[in-house]
Formats: C-alpha cells, structure tokens, sequence
C-alpha cells in the first residue's frame, strides 16, 4: 500500500515540476510588448529601463580606458577587416568592431563647472535624427546605444534613423534587426530613401517625420558624452530661433582613442569652405567663460539642435542642394537673415570620429561641394557672391567643369 502511495506522490511531483519548468521556460520566452510601452517608464532613464528589461544587452560593449590591444592584428580576417574598413569607412573597422556597440566609459571633457550645473527637468523633448550611408554597423550602433543610454527618457522623443539608399541591402536588414533585438521600436524608427538623397535632402525627409518640438541632428559615427543633451535643450527652450551646436570632441580614426576639443567657433573663408576660428582674446579668462556659450558665426554641420517649428519657418535647408557640401554655411548664413544666432554649448560634448577621408564620392562625381557653395553663393550672398567666383579667377570657365553655363546663369541672374 505504501508502494502505492509513493507512487502516486511521485507522479504528482513529477507533474508539478514539468509544469513549472514548462511556465518558466515560457516566461523566459516571452518578450516584453517593446518601447512602445512607454507609459511605464516615462520617469525613468532609459538606460534603467533597459537595465531593467534586458540583462543580454550589457554584454557587448566595452568598459575600459585602454584600447590600445584593439588594433591588434591575430588572423588574415582581422588585416582584411582593417584595410577595407579604411578603404569603405575611413576609419579603423577592426577597432570599431572590437569596440562593440556600446563603451561605458568615455572622459568627462567638459570643463569641471559644467558637473555642478542644475538643469531644469521641464525641457521640451527632441526628435535625434540620423542619416547614414554605408555606416559601419558598430559606428552606427554606438551611435544609436550612446544617445539611449546617455539621455534621460523623458526627453527624448524617438531616433529618427534614415538610411540614405546604402549600397548594401543587408545594412539595412542588420539595423532593422538591431534595433528589434534591442527591442527598441517603439522609440528607434528606421526609414530608407527610395534614391540617393544625400545628407541634405535625407536629413529633410527625417525632419519631415518627427514630431519633437526640438530636432537634433546627429552623424551617424558619433558617441554623446555625459548630460550632453540638456544645454542643448535648455537653451532652444529659452530662445527658439537660436541654434545651438555642441562641441565636436574628437574620436581618433585609427584608435578610436576619444581626446577633448578646445573652445573655438565656426567661421568660414570666401572659398565658403568652414574652418575653426580661435575665439576673441580676452573670450576665456575666468571659470565661468568657460560654461557660457559661445556665439558663433557658423557651424561645422554635423551636429546641431534646432526647434522644429523655427527650422520650418525658416525653410529648413536649401532641398536642391546635393549629397554633401554647404549646407550648414547655408543654414547659417539663413540663420543669420532671418533674425536667429548661433551659438556652441562647451558643456554639451559629443564624440564625432574624425574620418581620414570621405568615404564615398557623388553619383557622376559631380563636386557637390562647389555646387552647393554655388547656391549658397547665389542666393544669400549679393555682390559678395564675386569673391567666391572670383577665387577662381572670375572667369566660370575656370569652374565647376562642364556646366559652367548653367551656373553662369545662377550667378549673373
Ligand atoms: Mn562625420
């Protein structure tokens, strides 16, 4: 009878653990809905909420200060990596995939007050919007990783990703991917341009799609330092038709070794290619020049906030100009005319790698960069538009190739 008894209880137990181990199984199974759900953690920062919904997501980044073993050449895959990486990239792909996609720790180069400031919580939030054009996947990713984990939740509205017509199908399918095992859609939104755009007709077609009152945008091999986004937001809240431009630190191409930029400001030169000016003797001399912002003539282009509806008024930028080249002295010099500022914000910090060449040229190799100087030139620049010509000799046929016609009826109508 005894026999029986355990026998029964045997199978009873033996029901109950299969049953447990069938719900657990099921459990860990089942996904949390997405970022859709943001309700939930509208008050927490976004890395907490990931924290909190997936462990797997801390395992591939990088937490250290020495890359140095990065770059370390141990098989044949490794070289070819490397080389065709700064052949498609311009910079070290090895070293960026070795990086992983996210690095936890990167210097704090803001100036020791910046700590010590008290941002208002009640910012409005921002629409990052992001183009990329045959992106290193893990350049991209850091991107990506570095704006979630380093902005606080609440401002931040969604990440606009525009894939400007890559090349490669597959990059498109990575990110999508990506951003689906990250379970980030409810907040990263990727799009593809039906053609090639370009940065500035791809940036527009972002614009066109967010819905936060502030647009940032952002290049697409960038890390964003520490509260990097609340002077942004502080001062487009305080003064709409103000840009504002954080300072561009540099991410070495080669080690990915990230290194503080100096205080300096935009300016530009009559061949309108954009260079750094030192700021005005005297600009710099107490602790506190050092966290006030900076007006400046021009930005460098590839990082700015602006509010959505200022940059609408103003009509966004030039849609006709192509690919790459201009357009931010076109927006600034906009800017400028139509009553707004510019200014760089030393205590906002965002790691841009500095590549050792643009990796990619316009479709027909057309010089997109005097073309759009050109329109530039034409439109905002009156009799001034002649020291631009004129650096190449006054005389059109020196310039811009074969179609030298047409452009000679844009600068003389
Ligand atoms: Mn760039």
């Amino acid at each position: 009878m005894n026999g029986y008894k355990f026998f029964l209880f045997g199978c009873l137990f033996t029901s109950l653990t299969w049953s447990l181990s069938l719900y657990m199984y099921w459990k860990l199974n089942t996904k949390p809905d997405n970022y859709s759900n943001v309700k939930l953690f509208r008050k927490e920062n976004t890395y907490e909420y990931v924290k909190k919904q997936k462990s797997k997501y801390f395992k591939n980044h990088v937490d250290k200060n020495d890359l140095s073993d990065l770059g370390i050449i141990k098989t044949d895959d490794d070289l070819v990596i490397r080389d065709k990486g700064y052949k498609d990239h311009g910079f070290n792909a090895l070293v960026s995939l070795r990086l992983g996609n996210y690095r936890e720790t990167l210097p704090d180069t803001r100036h020791k007050l910046c700590s010590t400031i008290k941002y208002d919580q009640n910012l409005p939030a921002a629409s990052i919007i992001i183009c990329f054009y045959n992106e290193h996947p893990q350049a991209l990713f850091r991107t990506i990783q570095s704006v979630i984990r380093r902005t606080p939740r609440k401002l931040l509205h969604e990440v606009i990703l525009i894939n400007d017509f890559s090349d490669s199908e597959n990059l498109h399918k990575i990110v999508d991917q990506y951003i689906h095992d990250e379970l980030l859609q409810g907040i990263v939104h990727l799009k593809k341009t039906d053609k090639r755009e370009g940065l500035i007709r791809a940036r527009l077609f972002g614009a066109n799609l967010a819905t936060g009152q502030v647009l940032i945008f952002l290049d697409s091999h960038v890390e964003v330092n520490i509260d990097w986004i609340q002077p942004l937001l502080t001062r487009v809240r305080d003064n709409r038709t103000q840009i504002i431009a954080p300072i561009i630190d540099i991410i070495q191409p080669d080690t990915f070794d990230y290194k503080s930029s100096p205080l300096v400001r935009g300016g530009f030169n009559w061949g309108l290619n954009f260079k750094w000016d030192s700021l005005p003797k005297g600009t710099l001399v107490t602790d506190k020049d050092f966290v006030k912002p900076i007006k400046t003539p021009t930005i460098a282009g590839g990082l700015f906030a602006v509010d959505r509806d200022y940059f609408n008024e103003i009509g966004q930028y030039d849609s006709g100009m192509n690919i790459w080249g201009g357009e931010n002295l076109e927006l600034s010099f906009r800017v400028w005319m139509c009553g707004g500022s510019l200014y760089i914000e030393p205590c906002s910090r965002v790691g841009h790698v500095f590549r050792q060449h643009r990796p990619y040229s316009a479709p027909d190799h057309e010089d997109t960069m005097a073309r759009n100087s050109l329109r530039l030139a034409n439109v905002w620049m009156d009799n001034y538009k002649v020291s631009y010509l004129c650096l190449h000799g006054c005389n059109l046929s020196n310039f811009y190739g074969g179609q030298t016609l047409f452009y000679a009826d844009i600068l003389y109508t």
